[in-house]
């Protein structure tokens, strides 16, 4: 397989209503869309990378222009087979958000050349996966409890809240007393203490959420695996596992006993499957979590998802929770599952009326 023709498109999506983290609030979602074409298909990656370098060091100006000027370039004249897209790109250094994206796309002409879903390729057992939902931070705890209300009659099986230093305890705490001890609730920092803070972190273990996502430094292993050992509520990575060895550095530390999967953090969906792989050796629960995907990036999360791993709820959401008009056709939820794609690759097209309407930049690169 060759590719012949390859067409980058930078996007911006009105999100229905802002999205405040710890790191910073977006009200419209910035993404990449990296369409190749080969001999016999067309394939798909979105490029996750934010507006702003605030979640990690990569963001999306820096991103595309790494696949414009680093990426293709090495691939582009050759024979390639998704397998080996990340062998070819090793002397790129990082970037795993601009890779994902590149061998997301070949992965996918390669599978709709051969009729193959994603699913099935990576080794998913599951038609339908569980659905949560990330909630941002809020203006107030009365518009909290509003917006968690209308997700759980949504039918969302698990609710995530984010949290930063004056906005952890108590939303945390209103959030358990009103909806009860049933509700699966857990808490995402996105790196916003210190080791220091393990006084008041040890506070929430109270509420009996299923985990705390990533509440010091991506680099702060050690910290991690002193907060855990401190504390009950389980410690989730997100930001610190950059590849399969980092998952495996970080299960050796004890740093966290849950890993969240996100294929653009990763570099692909082929370390996410190696990082599954090795959580299921280690008994390890994982989930696939999300970066207000568009339905491209989201149909691949659901292939991901399926695997026999994925055992807690996603960060997988309907099209609704983030915007009025997606990128493809909606996705939606029944009893808070969300259906596999099943078609040939990622399983779904982009709309050519939404990409025109959305994308505010194009550069065709052969
Ligand atoms: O830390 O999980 C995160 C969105 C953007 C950047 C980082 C994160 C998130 C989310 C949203 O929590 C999850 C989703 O896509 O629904
Ligand atoms: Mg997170």
């Amino acid at each position: 397989m060759r590719i012949v023709n390859a067409e980058l498109h930078q996007v911006e999506l009105p999100l229905r209503s802002a999205f405040r983290t710890s790191f910073g609030h977006e009200v419209t979602h910035a993404l990449g869309l990296l369409r190749i074409e080969t001999e016999d298909a067309v394939g798909w990656g979105e490029c996750v990378a934010p507006a702003l370098p605030h979640y990690s060091s990569e963001y999306l100006g820096a991103e595309l222009d790494v696949i414009e000027r680093h990426l293709l370039p090495l691939i582009g004249e050759r024979e390639l087979r998704a397998a080996t897209i990340a062998e070819d790109l090793h002397r790129i250094r990082g970037h795993r958000m601009a890779k994902s994206c590149v061998e997301t796309a070949v992965l996918d002409a390669e599978l709709r050349g051969r009729g193959d879903s994603l699913s099935t390729e990576l080794g998913g057992v599951r038609e339908r996966v569980p659905c949560g939902v990330s909630v941002g931070i809020q203006p107030s705890i009365g518009e909290l409890l509003d917006i968690v209300a209308g997700y759980l009659a949504a039918g969302y099986l698990r609710i995530k809240l984010k949290i930063e230093p004056g906005w952890d305890l108590e939303p945390v705490a209103a959030v358990r007393e009103k909806f009860g001890p049933d509700l699966i609730l857990q808490a995402d920092a996105n790196a916003a203490y210190e080791l220091s803070d393990l006084p008041h972190l040890r506070r929430l273990d109270r509420h009996e959420m299923i985990m705390l996502e990533q509440p010091l430094a991506s680099d702060e292993l050690l910290g991690h695996a002193e907060l855990a050992a401190a504390m009950t509520t389980p410690i989730c990575l997100d930001e610190s596992i950059t590849s399969a060895r980092a998952a495996l550095t970080a299960l050796r530390l004890g740093a966290c006993s849950v890993i969240n999967i996100k294929p653009g953090r990763v570099g692909g969906y082929l370390e996410s499957r190696r990082i599954h792989d090795l959580c299921r050796s280690w008994g390890v629960q994982v989930w696939c979590g999300g970066m207000l995907e568009s339905g491209i990036g989201r149909a691949a999360n659901l292939a991901l998802a399926s695997l026999p791993g994925f055992t807690l709820p996603n960060d997988i959401s309907a099209t609704e929770r983030y915007y009025e008009r997606d990128l493809t056709e909606p996705f939606t939820i029944a009893d808070g599952q969300m259906a596999v794609p099943t078609g040939p690759g990622i399983g779904i097209d982009p709309d050519p009326a939404a990409l025109a309407d959305f994308t505010v930049r194009t550069s065709t690169i052969r």
